[in-house]
């Protein structure tokens, strides 16, 4: 294995909703590690790569600072890390981009939204100027005012956005949202999105020594093909020959199917494919309503395109 100097350092999170997702990306890559101690070092014992564990807010920075060669972060995150380094005094040009963002992943999807006082007069973003607007990202949120010529006020605020507005202290919020039960809960209502997020894979934008670049090349292939193969299935049925036009238009994301004889039958085939999209009941319904039949779905293990 090559020396510590040319190991890939990535950085996740450490406790939270990311953690389990990153590490378990990780390993379906073939990533297997031992972790420290103190838990906050995971050392790659067949590939070299180590994983570092920390705050998620910690992460734009430490790919940034080249501490890391490459991180996962919700977009969220990497965008208001991303705005307020654009915003620092040393950054003359505010042109230099921090990081590079290299993937956008499958999972940690969420939406920064606005969100109102439920049945108050506020119903939308242009109702907000001269009054309070409280978030935990105080860049996005100014930014997305500033693009929109409206003229409120950004209150920061480090957790508990939510009951920002019950307590007096802003006239609505703009936090993130999954399934809005948080929001319901508070008495707001859902307004306009400002941004769609997922996790997120950062990069370093210097340079990195070939035999990294070669390793960073392969984890990039294999994150890929992982989340390739969560979308994908693998389907077989059999199918009247006349219907495999309509057959293979049923097929979401299908590419050119293997069509096989079967034993003392003339007039159907064996059909399989594998569809790079989700397939629901549905599909399979319309499936057999074009005369397909032993219609088999299975998950694939691995695939390299
Ligand atoms: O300790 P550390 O700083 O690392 O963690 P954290 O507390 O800052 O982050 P964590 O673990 O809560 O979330 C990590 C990332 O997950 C976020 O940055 C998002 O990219 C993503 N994510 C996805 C979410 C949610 N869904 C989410 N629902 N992050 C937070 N929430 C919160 C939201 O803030 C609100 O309080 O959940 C509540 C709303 O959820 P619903 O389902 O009620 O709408
Ligand atoms: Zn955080």
């Amino acid at each position: 294995m090559i020396d510590k100097q040319h190991r890939i350092k990535i950085a996740i999170q450490k406790s939270g909703r990311l953690t389990d997702l990153s590490l378990d990306l990780l390993q379906r890559c073939g990533l297997k590690y031992t972790r420290s101690r103190d838990q906050l070092i995971a050392f790659g014992e067949n590939m070299p790569i180590d994983i570092l564990l920390v705050r998620d807010d910690d992460i734009p920075a430490l790919v940034r600072d080249d501490v890391c060669d490459l991180g996962i972060a919700g977009l969220n995150v990497v965008e208001e890390k991303r705005l307020r380094f654009l915003d620092e005094p040393d950054n003359e040009s505010g042109m230099e981009e921090p990081f590079e963002i290299v993937r956008q992943l499958d999972y940690g999807q969420c939406r920064l939204c606005f969100a109102y006082p439920a049945g108050g007069e506020i119903n939308s973003v242009q109702a907000l100027n001269g009054l309070r607007v409280a978030t935990t990202y105080p860049y996005i949120v100014g930014d997305y005012l500033r693009r929109h010529s409206i003229d409120a006020e950004v209150i920061e605020f480090s957790g508990a956005v939510e009951i920002a507005p019950g307590m007096g202290r802003a006239d609505a919020i703009c936090d993130l949202v999954s399934t809005g039960t948080t929001l319901l809960a508070n008495s707001l209502r859902e307004g306009e999105v400002v941004l769609e997020s997922r996790a997120t894979l950062l990069r370093t934008p210097l340079e990195v020594p070939a035999e990294k670049a070669d390793w960073m090349a392969r984890l990039l292939q294999r994150i890929d093909g992982v989340m390739q193969v969560r979308e994908s299935k693998y389907i077989m049925m059999h199918a009247p020959k006349y219907a495999l036009a309509e057959i293979r238009n049923l097929l979401p994301g299908s590419e050119a199917p293997t069509v096989l004889p079967l034993d003392s039958l003339d007039n159907r085939v064996a059909v399989h494919v594998v569809c790079r999209e989700n397939v629901f009941w549905e599909t399979l319904e319309n499936l057999k309503s074009a005369g397909a039949s032993s219609i088999l779905v299975m998950p694939v293990e691995k695939m390299l395109p």
